[in-house]
């Protein structure tokens, strides 16, 4: 396994000029790498990226993290984020379980069994998935080699192991594959604990974590087929998302994956993939927090005690068949899938010394079933020896149902009485066209245009939020929603121009993007219903919010850059911009990523590889006024760390983030929930970010 870790350090190193030199494709920017990888200095753990796949996020140009608890990081990708992002796990478009997003799909494998996460930058091709409005992202798990040449057999492996002391955090890993060159097994596990992180000012609560992991496969191959089983289990306990109203008490359940691969020669070639998911989750207010206080009707004030348990099963598939057609290849695929989403709330007043009053009971959401077919063809060709081109086309129809609700809750019987009566099947049609030209202007210089329509339709708590809850997919906003079953399907009309300017050792590649958003959905004030709700623009109760169809206009730039000085230095850099606004002169987007940038300079000596990180965000003024969202001032980070080969395969590595200690408030962290007897942050502040950070891992691979 020496070739594979040497080339992660390669990779990580010179992250995407490397990859870009390998592939040599301007649009594929593979993020490989994980805590288990500690070579990887790009890539190298911090203090989530040890545990938390989506962390690496944060490296890749134009990308971010919509962050509600350590486990819990929602991508964003160009200010655009959660349902409008297509995320597969092993090739499957894995669904939440959580309404609330607490389970992003990034989230079922951790870092050290995950093996790349490839980022598709800008415009995503039609072939990566269905919904790809803001983007596509696809995740493999670690499965190990199949033995080449002379070689019998192939054993992989990795042990690896690292603590944090900002949260007191540990994790282990393990990993193995053993394979002939027909026939690979693989197994893997890990557990990744810790406590409250800690910050200048105190402690963020809640912001345990507590997580462990298995996977396991056989995979087979023999004359151009290739035949696979993948199982991947995530087992989470009690974790805190502090910008959320209630904390994961379990997220339970696995992803079964099944491919077939047939390379039939003379460049036609067959792929298939299949999966089946199942998984069940609890959350609370009471279990890592206090319950809030409500004020019952006849001015008695008690804590009220809430809880959900939710379920998801989902299937799908994607098969795809490639065969060349003119000066080019046509890959023709259909995909697919179904899932069936349940929610049941229940809530119990408690009173101090008489303990219990009995549940009342709400399903928030019950028999909802979506189902989604799609069908697409994509050419791409070389036109010319300095320019190629991709078409893409893309035709999706979405049917979403959802079944009567009931609720204990006499004051909401009312709203579910009304849902019940109403028409809730429906069908969305969506097109998405891509056209994408690439032109080699000097060997050492690409230029590409693009240009895209892209769609999406509605998720089920946009549709089917029957009574004002903030079950919203991880909006975090403070607010509370309802649905609406009117909704159309977002339509995106995307631009974009990059350059890719890249010699032997330096690499500068900028783009822009322009998009018009048609439909885009976000809340607007509902007509009659008020609340008192943690955002609201004065200490009275506000108008709930309604999700709602306006347009919008989203923009920006991102780049990267690096220079290798010599053998032993180098830097790297990225700088990533996005804004967004309602059209006609409305108001801004809510949680844009502000204006950021990283720097860093790297130095290898005697087999230790050091360097010194710079991040910076400025200041968030361009913020949403519909859910009354909070500027941020912005803030630097700096990062040290260093790796050190011992041996053969035995890498150990250590590090101090946020070596100054400042207090730092991610615009894309959402407002602390807990009441002010739990946490160290006032409720309805922003999430301060961990303070210092020493931590150390240890990896043996082989
Ligand atoms: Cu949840």
């Amino acid at each position: 396994m020496k070739t594979k870790l040497s080339i992660a350090i390669a990779t990580a190193l010179s992250l995407p000029a490397v990859v870009y030199a390998d592939t040599e494709q301007l649009t594929t920017i593979v993020v490989e790498g994980s805590g288990s990888r500690p070579g990887a200095m790009a890539m190298a753990p911090d203090s989530s990226g040890l545990k938390d796949t989506t962390a690496l996020l944060e490296k890749v140009p134009g990308a971010n993290i919509n962050r509600n608890g350590p486990l819990t990081g929602i991508p964003q990708y160009r200010g655009m984020a959660g349902q409008r992002i297509n995320v597969t796990i092993d090739g499957a478009n894995m669904k939440e379980v959580g309404p609330n997003s607490m389970d992003p799909a990034l989230s079922h494998v951790p870092a050290a069994l995950t093996e790349s996460l490839t980022v598709y930058r800008g415009i995503a091709p039609v072939s990566s998935g269905i919904d790809t409005i803001g983007g596509s992202m696809k995740m493999e798990s670690k499965k190990g080699s199949f033995a080449e040449g002379d070689k019998k057999y192939e054993f992989d492996g990795a042990l690896s192991t690292g603590y944090s002391s900002v949260d007191s955090g540990y994790y282990v890993a393990g990993f193995s594959s053993i394979a002939n060159d027909n026939h690979k097994i693989h197994i893997g596990a890990t557990k990744e604990e810790g406590n409250d992180y800690k910050y200048a000012d105190g402690t963020v609560r809640p912001t345990e974590y507590d997580r462990q992991s298995l996977i396991v496969g056989y995979e087979y191959q023999n004359k151009g087929h290739e035949f696979g089983f993948n199982f991947t289990d995530n087992n989470t306990n009690d974790t805190g998302t502090p910008a959320l109203p209630m904390d994961i008490g379990y997220i339970d359940g696995g992803l079964y994956n099944f491919d077939y691969n047939w390379d039939m020669g003379n460049g036609y070639q067959l792929e298939s993939s299949f999966y089946y998911q199942n998984m069940s989750h609890f959350m609370s207010n009471y279990q890592l927090r206090t319950p809030r206080n409500m004020t019952m009707p006849n001015g008695m004030v008690m804590p009220m005690y809430m809880d959900n348990t939710t379920t998801v099963k989902g299937g799908g598939w994607d098969i795809a068949m490639t065969m060349p057609m003119g000066s080019g290849d046509l890959k023709v695929g259909f995909t697919g899938d179904k899932s069936n989403h349940e929610a049941d709330m229940r809530g119990r007043m408690m009173m101090a010394p008489i303990p219990g009053t009995s549940n009342i009971d709400t399903q928030l959401f019950n028999g909802i079933e979506r189902s989604r077919y799609s069908f697409f063809g994509e050419w791409k060709s070389d036109l010319t020896d300095k320019l190629s081109t991709e078409l893409g086309l893309r035709y999706t129809y979405t049917n979403s149902v959802a079944g009567n609700v009931m609720t204990d809750n006499v004051a909401m019987q009312p709203m579910a009485m009304m849902f019940n009566g109403q028409n809730r099947d429906k069908d969305f049609h969506g097109v998405d066209l891509v056209a994408m030209l690439r032109y080699a202007a000097r060997s050492d210089l690409d230029l590409e245009i693009g240009f895209a329509r892209k769609t999406r339709a509605p998720s089920y708590q946009e549709l089917y939020l029957w009574a004002p809850s903030e079950a919203t997919s991880g909006m975090a906003d403070g607010r509370t929603y309802t649905g609406n079953l009117d909704l159309k399907l977002e339509t995106a009309y995307q631009f974009e121009f990059g350059l890719d300017w890249h010699t032997d050792s330096a690499y500068f590649a900028p783009r822009v993007f322009y998009h018009y958003v048609n439909d885009y959905i976000q809340g607007s004030e509902h007509a009659t219903m008020t609340g008192n709700q943690l955002r609201c623009p004065t200490t009275a109760a506000c108008p709930v919010l309604q999700f709602n169809n306006t347009n919008a206009h989203i923009y920006g730039m991102d780049l990267e850059t690096g220079y290798v000085f010599s053998e032993h230095w180098r830097f790297d850099g990225g700088l990533n911009y996005v804004g967004g606004r309602q059209a006609d002169g409305g108001g801004y987007l809510y949680r844009m990523a502000p204006f950021n940038g990283r720097a860093q300079v790297t130095a290898e000596y005697f087999g230790v590889t050091a360097s010194v990180e710079g991040v910076g965000y400025s200041a968030q003024n361009k913020v949403a006024g519909y859910n009354n969202e909070e500027k941020t001032a912005g803030y630097g980070v700096m990062n040290l760390r260093a790796n050190y080969e011992a041996f053969d395969g035995f890498v150990i590595g250590a590090g101090i983030e946020n070596v100054v200690d400042s207090v730092n408030d991610n615009h894309l962290g959402g407002y602390s929930r807990p009441m002010n007897v739990d946490s160290d942050v006032a409720q309805g502040s922003r999430v301060p970010m961990p303070g210092r950070n020493y931590y150390a891992t240890m990896t043996y691979q082989w």
